[in-house]
């Protein structure tokens, strides 16, 4: 470890109390956009450590963190770490209990389930937020040891549908397939569905440049912190209701097409199916639209030439043209093809894999990207191998030293999974690594129940989350700046986590938990305890494969050379390119610069078909969730983080001040809502900013609060991504904000 570098030596003056400063360069434990980061640790004898953190030059974040990031050291050293592993008891309180007792009730449980319900009746549920290295040894572990074809994870919730339509239409899937510096001189940036400036602060400095030349679009149906940035002559923003983006995206495709603005020599040189996207977009014209969308057909004018005149110029050498997704058009059930909509339009307009622009989806979680192709999906080996491909599985079987059909198939999605666990043919046991579903899954309260149905959940965490709340077993783990480990981001660069600090006696790391399952279970399969060696192991697993990190090196990530995937063995060499600080780039930071993914070379537009909407019967609203700048997720990491919880302590529902008049609602007053699954209660922020048949509440708080209460089990048919962000409710005054006391932070010991 050489990154600890003293910055105070102690020296000629410094008495033996005098403070011992050391800082070590990271990346922030939140978010896709892995902010740079200085954690500095300074020893007072006698007095223990304290933690700071500040912002580093970086090319994503140029210095700047966000809330959160800012105030990340604090969970290092909260009281209520969990430091001993727990143990329900026959009367059905957890209690701390030893590793060896812990871990051996675990292997034995698995173990006799297994012999009772066969392999599948154990499952996993793993993370976008885990390192490349926890995220392949989870995946390694169900495959191998476990046996079980049961794996999937929270990436299921979040990017998908995005995932799904660039494997469709490009080949393969690389959240950003080009460096986010590029946005920076964008002409255009049309963003649909994402809220930037509350999930990705930083992000906003890319979007100045589209900005000063007027060219911010935002989608949205709310005036979001990013709608907002389109204000003055930055831009424009389009409100749609919740799930209208798919018929407005085909709609903007048809003026397109019909007003001559397609790239003519692109389309015939680098696309297949444009006959059959004509035909998708032929059935959607402005007029037509507008009755779907709520969007007015001249807006739908203005938009689509904004696009194809910014692109011809981009495409003459001009500023490029970007096209971006968020959750906000991905969670639905028509999240495939509407993001498949969006790349259409971006190849409409000659843009990806050129200097006129492209399209990138922005990945959410911490490893969203580096999670999802290390083999924790339930269809997929690392690498982004197909689990069903003969062979990727001889591949996988000759690393992993196991015969090839002895690795399971295809498994249960992350949404049937857990509405299946603990019932009829259901897995009865489930190991949890990195999620908090009994906040974040849709139709929350048929998995808590679910959860209590299960004959064993173990639940790894760091700190007593709802979801560990609920577990038979909850093992302690090492947060990150008590770990190594690799991050790919949402560009698609390879990051290095750095240890920085000594964690308490108690918690271990999860492939240490990993390895002490596997012998326990008797398994002979190799389950490697340092991340370098698990690192190693995934260059091999990963060699030739599409998502290839073969090439990377552990000890020269970060250490003055960008990496980004895909970086074959050989293929090591910087190609002359720098980022924005100046580091050489090795691998593909711009892809599909000459050849799209598929076999031919070329990328593939299709039919894609439309659906009318379920339009709010009477009194209903639609209900959409999202996020708040100062919460992340669950809530289980940002609830405890004094600053954040204060900042925003309680549930709330967003609604307009006319549709707070016609319900009688007031601002600041409970009220609740509720859907054919189950009810939400929150209190009323109103927001002239929303549409009027629409209800916005964020989905970090537990309890009565908890959105995912209101959200159904309905999925993508593609992608298996649930809907999280287009619910029909009706909405009433309520008498209180119940919150079980319990499940506050404020009741938390600190
Ligand atoms: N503060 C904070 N930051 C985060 C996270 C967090 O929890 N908190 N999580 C991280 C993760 S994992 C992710 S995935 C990203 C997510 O980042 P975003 O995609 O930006 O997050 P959301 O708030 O879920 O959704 C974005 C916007 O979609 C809008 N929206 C809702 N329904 C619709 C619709 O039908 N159509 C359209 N066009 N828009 C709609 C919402 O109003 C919202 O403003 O953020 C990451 N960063
Ligand atoms: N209604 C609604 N629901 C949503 C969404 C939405 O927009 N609306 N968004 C969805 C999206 S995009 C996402 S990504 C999910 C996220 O939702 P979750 O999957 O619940 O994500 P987190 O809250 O980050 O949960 C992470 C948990 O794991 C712990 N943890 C963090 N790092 C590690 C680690 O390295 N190892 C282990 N063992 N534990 C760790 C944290 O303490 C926390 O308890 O929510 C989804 N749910
Ligand atoms: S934007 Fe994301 S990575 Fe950056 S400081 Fe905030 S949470 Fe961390
Ligand atoms: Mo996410």
């Amino acid at each position: 470890m050489t990154q600890t570098a003293p910055t105070t030596p102690p020296g000629p003056g410094s008495g033996p109390e005098a403070p011992q400063t050391r800082s070590v360069q990271t990346h922030c434990p939140y978010c896709a956009l892995q902010c740079a980061m200085t954690l500095t640790i300074t020893s007072r004898p006698g007095a223990g450590e304290e933690h700071a953190v500040a912002g580093a030059e970086f090319p994503t974040n140029r210095g700047r963190l966000c809330r959160k990031g800012a105030t990340a050291a604090e969970l290092l050293t909260r009281g209520d770490r969990l430091t001993a592993p727990l143990l329900r008891g026959a009367d059905g309180e957890l209690r701390e209990t030893d590793w060896d007792a812990a871990l051996d009730h675990v292997a034995a449980r698995i173990a006799a389930l297994q012999a009772e319900h066969g392999r599948d009746a154990v499952g996993v549920f793993g993370s976008g937020g885990l390192t490349n290295e926890k995220a392949y040894a989870l995946g390694k572990f169900a495959r191998t040891v476990l046996g079980t074809a049961q794996i999937d994870y929270n990436g299921r919730f979040c990017m998908s549908s995005a995932s799904k339509a660039s494997t469709l239409a490009f080949g393969l899937d690389r959240g950003m397939p080009f460096p986010l510096t590029d946005l920076d001189d964008a002409a255009t940036i049309l963003l649909l569905g994402a809220n930037v400036a509350d999930t990705m602060p930083p992000f906003v400095q890319h979007l100045q440049g589209a900005r000063e030349k007027g060219g911010l679009i935002v989608v949205d149906p709310r005036r979001s912190t990013t709608a907002a940035l389109t204000e003055g002559e930055a831009g424009f923003h389009v409100a749609p209701s919740p799930g209208g983006d798919l018929v407005l995206l085909l709609a903007v495709a048809q003026v397109i097409l019909e007003e001559g603005f397609t790239a003519e020599d692109y389309l015939a040189e680098r696309v297949e199916g444009l006959a059959a996207f004509r035909r998708a977009a032929m059935r959607w014209w402005p007029e037509q639209a507008q009755t779907v969308t709520g969007v007015g057909a001249d807006m739908i004018r203005q938009l689509a030439r904004r696009l194809g005149h910014a692109a011809a110029r981009a495409r003459a050498g001009g500023d490029p043209v970007f096209i971006l997704t968020g959750r906000g058009v991905e969670q639905h059930r028509d999240g495939t093809d509407t993001a498949r909509a969006a790349i259409s339009l971006a190849l409409l307009l000659g843009l990806p894999g050129t200097d006129a622009g492209g399209y990138g989806t922005l990945t959410g979680q911490g490893n969203g990207q580096g999670g999802r192709e290390m083999g924790q999906k339930n269809d997929q080996l690392p690498g982004a191998r197909s689990i069903l491909d003969p062979a990727d599985r001889a591949h996988m079987a000759e690393i992993w030293g196991v015969d090839e059909a002895a690795i399971p198939g295809v498994g249960r999605p992350a949404a049937q999974l857990l509405h299946t666990m603990g019932t009829g043919d259901g897995v009865r046991g489930l190991l949890v690594h990195g999620s908090n579903v009994a906040i974040s899954a849709p139709d929350a309260d048929r998995v808590v129940e679910n959860l209590r149905a299960l004959d064993l959940l173990v639940v790894a965490d760091f700190f007593l989350s709802e979801t560990a709340a609920k577990a038979d077993v909850v093992l302690p783990v090492l947060q990150w700046a008590e770990e190594e480990g690799t991050m790919t981001s949402l560009e698609g660069r390879v990051l290095r986590r750095r240890r920085a600090v000594d964690p308490p006696a108690g918690p271990r790391s999860e492939l240490e938990i990993f390895a002490e399952l596997a012998r326990r279970l008797g398994s002979p399969v190799d389950v490697p305890t340092e991340p370098a060696e698990v690192f190693a192991e995934i260059g091999r697993a990963t060699r030739g494969a599409t998502a290839d990190y073969s090439g990377l090196d552990y000890g020269g990530l970060d250490d003055g050379q960008a990496a980004y995937w895909p970086l074959p063995a050989g293929a090591e060499e910087a190609d002359g390119e720098h980022t924005t600080t100046g580091e050489p780039i090795a691998g593909t930071a711009r892809m599909f610069r000459e050849r799209f993914a598929h076999p031919d070379g070329r990328a593939r537009l299709t039919d894609i078909r439309a659906g009318r909407g379920i339009a709010p019967a009477g009194r209903q609203l639609v209900f959409t969730t999202g996020r708040l700048m100062e919460h992340y997720q669950s809530g289980a990491q940002t609830r405890r983080v004094q600053e954040l919880h204060a900042a925003h302590p309680e549930p709330t529902l967003q609604l307009h001040p006319a549709v707070a008049a016609q319900f009688g609602l007031a601002e600041g007053e409970p009220a609740t809502v509720t859907s054919d699954q189950g009810e939400m209660t929150g209190l009323v922020v109103l927001d002239d900013g929303l549409r009027t048949d629409t209800v916005f509440a964020p989905f970090h708080f537990p309890g009565a609060g908890t959105a995912n209460r209101i959200t159904r089990g309905l999925t993508d048919p593609q992608s298996k991504m649930p809907e999280f962000k287009n619910t029909p409710v009706s909405i009433r005054p309520a008498e209180t904000l119940e919150t079980p006391a319990a499940e506050t932070t404020e009741e938390l010991p600190r």
